[in-house]
């Protein structure tokens, strides 16, 4: 079962991940555990503050170290008591590494995630030096919080464990393994607004229909995103074989 963790003044957000779809599925039969702790409850004064003005002037306000801190204490005990042996610490903020699906693969086959989810400005650079293991952004823009986020490698990951996904594993996944973006779908009816589907894809001719698909996500990909060929040392030319197929689904 994969341990996940995660430090949030808005606990009630992640039901939005654990209490609906294929991810509140999961966690119903048991895939993966979700525990939440938020520093309020670690605050250790009265007024439960966990935030203060800035060093040095500037707008906003900064999480506090020391109730962020302890609450990261606790994610981490919690973790190690059900068996990971070491837990991974991932803040989330503009300043870290563009979570890709390399990244999601490798946190979904570890044992366990402790997420970090800042707010306001953002939390004391002494928590990142002395708590923190990575830094993970979901892309170049301000969020008003880390919850979105994290909330992003929670889905992602949890996709790729297996039994989650099963047989309706889409081929999304395969898609970026492969360096290549999906190819498209269509469902019925044949003829919608004048629009008639690929004659091919009623052929039941599988192996033509993969060639199809192959050739449409290396176009689509080489006209939107260069970037991932160029990563994945260019597109292949052909489809993946039936044998390439089934050892990717003996490997599910
Ligand atoms: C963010 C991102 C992000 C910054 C200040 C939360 C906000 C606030 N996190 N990818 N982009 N975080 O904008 O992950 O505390």
């Amino acid at each position: 079962m994969l341990q996940l963790d995660v430090v949030t003044l808005f606990p009630a957000m992640f039901e939005a991940v654990t209490e609906w779809g294929v991810t509140g599925r999961a966690r119903e039969r048991g895939l993966y555990q979700l525990v939440a702790w938020n520093p309020r409850d670690f605050a250790g004064n009265p007024y439960r503050t966990v935030d203060d003005r800035p060093y040095g002037g500037g707008p906003g306000m900064v999480l506090l170290p020391a109730p962020l801190h302890k609450a990261l204490a606790a994610a981490r005990q919690r973790q190690k008591s059900a068996g990971v042996r070491a837990p991974r610490v991932v803040y989330l903020s503009p300043q870290g590494r563009l979570l890709d699906h390399a990244r999601v693969a490798e946190y979904a086959g570890g044992q366990g995630l402790v997420l970090l989810a800042g707010r306001y400005e953002g939390v004391d650079e002494r928590v990142i030096e002395q708590c923190v293991d990575e830094e993970i952004s979901i892309g170049d823009y301000v969020l008003s919080g880390g919850e979105v986020g994290a909330m992003v490698i929670l889905d992602a990951c949890v996709r790729l464990l297996p039994g989650v996904m099963g047989a309706a594993s889409s081929g999304e996944e395969e898609s970026f393994e492969a360096g290549l973006l999906e190819y498209p779908h269509y469902t019925r009816p044949v003829t919608w607004e004048g629009r008639t589907i690929p004659e091919v894809l009623r052929s039941g001719d599988h192996a033509k229909i993969a060639a199809w698909r192959h050739a449409k996500a290396v176009e689509d990909t080489r006209l939107r995103r260069p970037d991932l060929i160029e990563r994945h040392g260019g597109a292949s030319q052909a489809p993946p074989s039936g044998a390439q197929r089934e050892d990717r689904a003996s490997k599910k």
